[in-house]
């Protein structure tokens, strides 16, 4: 037969519609659209279906290697390993409708990246789905910038993601324009977590000082205005610098705002928000004993009335991504949420939730079945958009003639309560245990191969494979700085 598989009856969504059509599959590409394909080995059937781009989610942190990391208090750095694993994060993908990620390559503060690179990929390569990377830079010395890091670019990581926050990752603003200036040089994306990291040290002492150490208190520590400064500078410095950056999980309207502004002026800003900003609120970290910390992440959730001017940038187009920074730590174990005790002050609990399974199913609930947005722009904030930023378009994030057959079956009317089992990760709850959805994935399809179905995930270890990014134009400088300078 002339395709290996033909999928039929479904309603193909992209970014650019929804039509009724078939599509062959031959190699683990997609070989064909037609509205009708009948000669192929196998035939699926997606009657009352949506087929979908598998997702795409350019950040989460999988098996990621720490030394220190994501809390406020600075003790003595030890070393650990992310408890999802590559393994068990692309089973919670799959499950989730979710094909490819960008997750992390950590740099420890005074250590170089090169070795961390390749214990990553190392890793990544034990795993399922299709991975590429972000290499976090903490410690911007000219021997990584000027040595290391254009041997990652010419291995295919086109990213530098920095955070403006944590001890001991943050970096100060000359430490940030080092970055800004290797990535100019070698056309790399940066990233960037927003918070300013010394108006959240003096607040966090002043709570504990004031005894107000519980986990609803982290919201107070990081208030949206540290957010909306930091990522007013991180903007105004890439522009200064001339450098394309992506803002990371916008939480609320008033950094969103910044973002806008900037847009509006040309600059190549964008914006990132995701599932727990438009789902979580502040109060969900004020339920009774330590259960607050399972909400925690950061920047911190806001209120209800915030999540509605999130769905506003979203459909203005300001936010035009929405990942899930799967970062999760368990409740219970020496690894999770309560590693410190429980009744650990709330600057000693790691920041961070899972959400890679649940990032689909609540953006089209949340977003299509209730009629905030259209199928196409699910389509585009989940898969089209992530891949297009990061440089995987039309790899990924794409149904036409030579994209992967990367594909998600997608039935728009089931409704799912969701529960930790449905999500099949590493971590021992999730946040949205008891969300009632609309719209869940009924079968996921990796390069042609079924991996999962009704739930069931049935994939090879060790078969996902690194993608290496080449140059693109999306994080071309523009050649335009503010006074001309440096253009
Ligand atoms: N935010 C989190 O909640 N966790 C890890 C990193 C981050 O920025
Ligand atoms: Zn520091
Ligand atoms: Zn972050
Ligand atoms: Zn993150």
């Amino acid at each position: 037969s002339t395709y290996d598989i033909a999928i039929r009856g479904g309603q193909v969504a992209t970014s650019f519609g929804v039509t009724r059509c078939d599509i062959g599959i031959k190699d683990g590409r997609i070989a064909a659209i037609a509205e009708s394909i009948t000669d192929a080995a196998q035939v699926i059937d997606a009657g009352g279906l949506l087929v979908l781009p598998g997702g795409v989610d350019s950040h989460c942190h999988i098996e990621e290697t720490s030394r220190g990391g994501y809390t406020m208090s600075d003790g003595e750095p030890q070393i650990t390993v992310n408890e999802e694993s590559f393994v068990t994060a692309s089973t919670s993908a799959f499950a989730g409708g979710t094909t490819s990620v960008v997750c992390f390559i950590p740099q420890w503060k005074g250590f170089g990246v090169w070795e961390r690179y390749v214990d990553a990929r190392k890793r990544g390569e034990t795993g399922m789905l299709d991975f590429a990377f972000h290499q976090i830079i903490s410690d911007p010395t000219d021997v990584v910038m000027k040595q290391e890091v254009p041997k990652l670019v010419a291995e295919g990581v086109r990213s530098l993601k920095v955070f403006l926050t944590y001890e001991p990752l943050h970096l100060g603003d000359a430490e940030y324009i080092k970055v800004l200036l290797a990535a100019r040089e070698h056309g790399c994306l940066v990233t960037v977590h927003c918070e300013n990291f010394d108006a959240i040290g003096w607040r966090t002492r002043a709570l504990l000082d004031a005894g107000m150490t519980a986990p609803k208190y982290h919201a107070w520590s990081r208030p949206r205005v540290v957010e909306r400064e930091a990522t007013h500078r991180a903007i105004a410095l890439a522009e200064l610098v001339d450098q394309p950056i992506q803002v990371f999980h916008v939480s609320c309207e008033d950094a969103a705002e910044e973002i806008a502004r900037a847009q509006a002026r040309g600059v190549k800003v964008w914006g990132e928000t995701c599932p727990q900003y438009v789902t979580l609120t502040a109060a969900d970290m004020d339920r009774a004993g330590f259960e607050g910390a399972k909400f925690m992440c950061s920047p911190a959730p806001r209120d209800t009335a915030e999540h509605a001017r999130i769905w506003e940038m979203i459909r203005r187009g300001t936010l035009d991504i929405v990942s899930s920074d799967h970062c999760g730590f368990s409740y219970e174990g020496d690894k999770g949420k309560g590693s410190a005790g429980r009744d650990a002050s709330f600057e000693k609990i790691p920041n961070g939730i899972p959400g890679l399974a649940a990032r689909l199913p609540i953006i089209f609930s949340e977003g299509v079945s209730k009629g905030r947005i259209s199928i196409e722009k699910f389509v585009e904030l989940t898969s089209t958009n992530p891949a297009r930023l990061m440089g995987l378009y039309p790899k990924k994030g794409a149904i036409q003639p030579g994209a992967d057959a990367d594909l998600v079956l997608w039935d728009p009317a089931k409704k799912v309560t969701i529960t930790n089992a449905l999500m099949q990760h590493a971590i021992d709850y999730t946040p949205y245990e008891g969300l009632e959805v609309t719209g869940w994935p009924i079968s996921t399809i990796r390069r042609g191969e079924v991996v999962m179905r009704d739930g069931k995930v049935q994939a090879e270890p060790g078969t996902g494979r690194f993608l290496p990014r080449g140059p693109y134009d999306m994080v071309k400088p523009r050649g335009i700085t503010p006074d001309g300078f440096g253009a």
